[in-house]
């Protein structure tokens, strides 16, 4: 039997597995001064909402303090997040959103 004989295991490619990119949440906080219409305007504006889940979402940070909006990459969740506070200091509200990586 010479060298050639001995059986070659099939190559397979290992494939290395691609780390899922990190995940944002996208968090409405709740203040006394924006209007409950602009909250909703916003939601439905930047982030698509329908205007049934906006007003939930905006109920829920107004009773609760915050709620999320979203769950997107970093890139998205930013980008969404200066979109919709631009919107607010342009109209003097201090609305405030912030992208938190998900635990
Ligand atoms: N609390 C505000 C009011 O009563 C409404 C509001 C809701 C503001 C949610 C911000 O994220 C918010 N006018």
């Amino acid at each position: 039997m010479s060298d050639n004989d001995i059986a070659q295991k099939p190559k397979t490619k290992s494939k290395p597995k691609l780390d899922r990119p990190k995940l944002y949440k996208v968090i409405l906080f709740n203040d006394d001064y924006t209007p409950r219409e602009f909250v909703v305007m916003i939601l439905k504006a930047v982030f698509r909402m329908g205007e049934e889940t906006g007003y939930r979402v905006m109920m829920t940070a107004h009773k609760l303090g915050s709620s999320v909006v979203v769950v997107c990459t970093k890139d998205i969740a930013e980008t969404k997040v200066k979109e919709a506070m631009d919107y607010a200091k342009e109209a003097d509200f201090p609305l405030m959103l912030t992208a938190e990586p998900e635990e």
